[in-house]
């Protein structure tokens, strides 16, 4: 089991909030919006077959990028509750269902490694957010001493604990940052191939765009996570254990006291330790988190679907971030669910489900990867 990371003392919660509580929220508390209860909302079209554009690739592929060809697909999740390991959460701003052009693009094969990450860093000089200390103005009510570099990390209790109130298992831990995952002892010597964490939006894109990449949209994320299927409910189907076995990496064991492992990693596994989907891709579901282009608002999909008959082309989400349970929050979709995604508290391995953070928090299970257009 993890070792629980130092709790910060002194840290006043404003700045947790401000820093770390947006993106643990954003993740891990059901959100209940409206969207699909009001009448006259349009009902979607349900799930239709994935057309692909099979267009050759524009060029050669960049290094350890897939040409994922484009094409039409229905995007969304019908309500998963119900269904092995389908959660407990109705997912309501995954809905409604509807058809979704993307044109071609090159998308990473994995999630950013720490290695690639470092390469960008020594070659930029780049400094994390959760390396900066937070900014007084900021946080005026913070006394100085508080104002410390650091990111959220999870901090699981011993023994069982109610699951409303994910403060008990997340921590802000000064010193955290990609380097030092869990805080200043910890350490990502040997860890290259391991996918890089605590990373707010910001890191992402400055990386992106050092790489000559971009984040991808949220509707090209699911394009190739859904891998050719359509309607499936994990990235490689619809079972979530074939033939018994893991195909991603999830937690497994009662949450968040005791994972059991038993698909080899209590953490972030190294990139590419599970099966690609049918793009070959790997991760779509679970080990750590993705940053997505797109603001978050939970009627997204109600607005794209507003004229049913005509698939959206290349959806980029909405002109401003709003969620209801954090109006004040500003933040980008998340997607595909990490290593600490379980049935019992967070279903997100889902493929058609959607997350969300606060841009500027980073956590130890939230990383990245990239996406090209062609010239
Ligand atoms: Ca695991
Ligand atoms: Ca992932």
């Amino acid at each position: 089991m993890a070792v629980r990371p130092p709790v910060p003392r002194g840290i006043p919660w404003p700045i947790v909030q401000g820093l770390a509580a947006a993106a643990v929220v954003a993740v891990f508390v059901i959100v209940m919006p409206r969207v699909g209860r009001r009448s006259g909302r349009p009902a979607g079209r349900g799930f239709e077959a994935t057309t692909s554009a099979t267009t050759a690739p524009p060029g050669q592929s960049p290094e350890a990028m897939v040409w994922i060809s484009g094409g039409e697909f229905s995007m969304g999740c019908d309500d998963p509750r119900g269904k092995p390991f389908g959660g407990r959460e109705p997912m309501p701003d995954a809905r409604p269902v509807h058809r979704v052009h993307v044109d071609g693009f090159w998308i990473d094969r994995t999630e950013v490694t720490n290695d690639q990450f470092a390469a960008f860093v020594a070659a930029t000089g780049y400094v994390t957010v959760a390396e900066t200390p937070p900014r007084a103005e900021d946080f005026p009510s913070a006394p100085a001493e508080n104002l410390v570099a650091g990111s959220i990390v999870f901090s699981p209790p011993e023994g069982p604990v109610s699951l409303d109130n994910h403060y008990q298992w997340w921590s802000y831990v000064p010193g955290a940052n990609w380097r030092h995952p869990t805080g200043p002892e910890s350490s990502i010597e040997g860890q290259g191939s391991h996918p890089v964490v605590q990373i707010a939006h910001d890191d992402a894109v400055a990386y992106a765009s050092w790489a000559g990449k971009r984040l991808p949209t949220e509707a090209e994320w699911e394009f190739a996570a859904r891998g050719g299927l359509s309607g499936a409910t994990y990235p490689w189907g619809d079972e979530f254990l074939p033939a018994g076995r893991q195909m991603a990496n999830t937690w497994q064991g009662p949450f968040p006291g005791a994972n059991t492992a038993e698909d080899g990693f209590v953490f972030a596994s190294p990139v590419a330790s599970f099966p690609a989907n049918g793009y070959g891709l790997h991760d779509m579901s679970g080990n750590v988190w993705e940053w997505c282009a797109d603001w978050y608002r939970p009627d997204t999909y109600a607005r794209d679907a507003r004229k049913p008959d005509q698939p959206l082309k290349n959806p980029s989400g909405p002109n401003t971030s709003h969620d209801p349970q954090e109006p004040g929050q500003a933040k980008r979709v998340l997607r595909g669910g990490s290593f600490l995604c379980t049935d019992q508290y967070c279903s997100r391995y889902i493929v058609g489900t959607r997350g969300k953070g606060e841009v500027s928090s980073g956590a130890n299970h939230i990383g990245f990867r990239c996406v090209r257009s062609p010239e």
